[in-house]
């Protein structure tokens, strides 16, 4: 067992049973001209996050952990997007209009790849996701149960998003999450802020908040 400093409290984790997910950073969410930006977000705000998830990324591997990738986007048919999902904007950036990254969010396109400097390995599950949650309409509680995982490090975008929404999702489980602060990202500062608060108050009522630097020590 190993303590990470966190908040509310360290926690102890048994590297056996952890895992690493990284969360939608796609370049839909973090380059100009994809999901992120048609919604009218400046999408440089996400970059901080890349080079401490490279960071944890690297140390993840090197300890052995398992390492899920996930990405938020729909069949080229739109058959699985929620027509309330879909009928949200402007109709000509909608999910599924043409962008410069291909069909805006959807599977297969450029814009839907998870960036370069985060490229899975081979071997690493990449789950391909409707909504906003990692385990709604996926197979990740499945996989994280035949391996016998109970913690997760979690990083990603965005915090109060896609972040959030798996977390509470994983708490529901059973699952233990630690969000590493440093490696999430949101297009609005104090989202981000209020999105890490609002996992580790009450006494950690959603899990607890770390960042790079102490995981990466606790792990090496
Ligand atoms: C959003 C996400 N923000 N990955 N998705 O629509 O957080």
């Amino acid at each position: 067992m190993i303590e990470i400093a966190a908040e509310p409290q360290p926690i102890l984790v048994d590297l056996a049973r952890t895992g690493l997910i990284i969360i939608d950073m796609q370049r839909d969410f973090l380059e100009p001209g994809g999901f992120g930006e048609t919604l009218g977000n400046d999408v440089g705000r996400l970059a901080a996050a890349v080079g401490p998830c490279q960071a944890i990324l690297a140390a993840a591997r090197g300890a052995g952990l398992l390492v899920v990738h996930t990405r938020e986007g729909h069949r080229p048919d739109l058959s699985d997007a929620p027509k309330a999902k879909v009928e949200r904007g402007d109709p000509s950036l909608r999910i599924g209009a043409p962008g410069p990254m291909g069909r805006i969010l959807i599977r297969g396109e450029a814009g839907h790849e998870i960036i370069a400097d985060l490229a899975p390995a081979p071997g690493e599950p990449v789950i391909d996701k409707p909504g906003k949650g990692a385990f709604y309409q996926t197979d990740l509680e499945l996989m994280l149960r035949n391996r016998g995982i109970d913690t997760l490090l979690v990083c990603g975008v965005t915090t109060e998003v896609c972040v959030n929404t798996t977390v509470r999702e994983a708490n529901d489980r059973g699952y233990r999450c630690v969000v590493l602060g440093d490696c999430c990202a949101s297009y609005f500062s104090e989202f981000h802020e209020y999105g890490l608060k609002m996992i580790k108050a009450q006494g950690g009522i959603f899990g607890w908040v770390s960042d790079s630097a102490s995981a990466i020590a606790a792990i090496s």
